[in-house]
């Protein structure tokens, strides 16, 4: 093994509190009223962590239509719009919501932005599921805006009645980019009452690009589909990474990525289980790297309550 060889893991990285929060509740939901429970979309963007819940009897649906009348549904970490609780009333469902709180208080301020008569530029990624909950608190007030780019073909009704909002997992740096070109554009632009962009988005971006630098290679291990799993890649070749690849597990590592390769980061996103980075460090060390060295930019405290429409049934049963 050639000394100069590196592996460095970012810290924060992996499970965030609104992911932790949403996969116990579909554990526990599981434990308290028994197989099967139905879970809107993926409970987060993780192939494994769906894999495994379904393997334990969560039964995971595109849309209610499929949930059979009175079962119990647990709504997404990424949130749905007004019209998908009416239509759960409607037909009758049990429902668990796993929202991530820092999605529902975005969801808030489009409520009020929107009460307030303001057009709200809404950043983020179209068919995203979480641009489809906020979007729908209220359709006629939102225009999506994906990147900077899009600034410029932009037209709203009132300039001087314009707010933006974002999703929680977008790049830090291209937002910014955008509400400077939107602020231009609109110079009485309204700002969120707090960032939009999630705690956990910023730090993990934050700590990949401390060990991107020197990394002649940075692994983010996270699922196609995870928004803030795929920024990191990009953060992580903006910050000089020279080369950068998002697997879903050990088994994706092409050999050919690490010919010639020193210096390796390692990181994870929100959704992501840390055995799953331990299994990339394991395969690492199988290819002559020595044990990693983690790299931890801040510590992370939050933790969130369980839905209380779950913590009211496991009280009871406990009682
Ligand atoms: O939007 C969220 C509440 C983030 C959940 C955690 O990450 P993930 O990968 O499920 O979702 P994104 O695609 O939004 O990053
Ligand atoms: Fe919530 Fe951010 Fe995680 S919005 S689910 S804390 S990535």
């Amino acid at each position: 093994m050639s000394d100069s060889k590196r592996v460095v893991v970012a810290a924060p990285r992996g499970y965030c509190a609104g992911v932790d929060r949403a996969v116990i509740t579909v554990e526990r939901a599981l434990d308290l009223y028994g197989p099967p429970v139905y879970v809107r979309k993926q409970i987060v963007h993780n192939r494994h962590v769906v894999e495994d819940l379904e393997a334990r009897g969560a039964i995971f649906v595109e849309e209610l239509t499929e949930v059979p009348e009175g079962a119990t549904v647990v709504f997404s970490a990424h949130g749905v719009s007004p019209a998908v609780h009416a239509e759960a009333a409607e037909r009758g469902l049990k429902t668990i919501d796993a929202t991530c709180p820092l999605v529902t208080k975005v969801h808030n301020e489009a409520r009020r932005f929107a009460g307030q008569g303001l057009q709200i530029l809404l950043i983020g990624h179209a068919g995203h599921e979480e641009v489809e909950g906020t979007s729908g608190e209220a359709p006629e007030h939102i225009t999506l805006v994906e990147h900077p780019q899009d600034v410029d073909a932009l037209e709203v009704g009132d300039p001087g009645r314009v707010a933006w909002l974002s999703q929680t997992t977008l790049s830090v740096d291209e937002t910014w980019e955008t509400v400077s070109k939107l602020r231009e554009k609109y110079p009485d632009l309204i700002d969120p009452p707090s960032d939009d962009i999630c705690y956990a988005t910023q730090n993990r971006q934050s700590a990949v690009k401390q060990i991107a630098a020197t990394a002649d290679l940075v692994i983010v291990v996270g699922s196609r589909n995870s928004s803030n799993s795929v920024r990191l890649v990009e953060v992580a070749l903006e910050a000089g990474a020279k080369a950068s690849y998002r697997v879903d597990n050990a088994g994706e590592i092409d050999d050919a990525w690490l010919e010639g390769v020193e210096s390796v980061g390692v990181t994870s996103g929100a959704s992501v289980p840390d055995e799953l980075v331990q299994g990339v460090l394991d395969h690492l060390q199988q290819r002559g790297y020595p044990a990693a060295v983690e790299e931890r930019l801040t510590e992370e405290n939050l933790v969130f309550a369980l839905p209380p429409e779950l913590r009211k049934d496991l009280k009871r049963a406990s009682a």
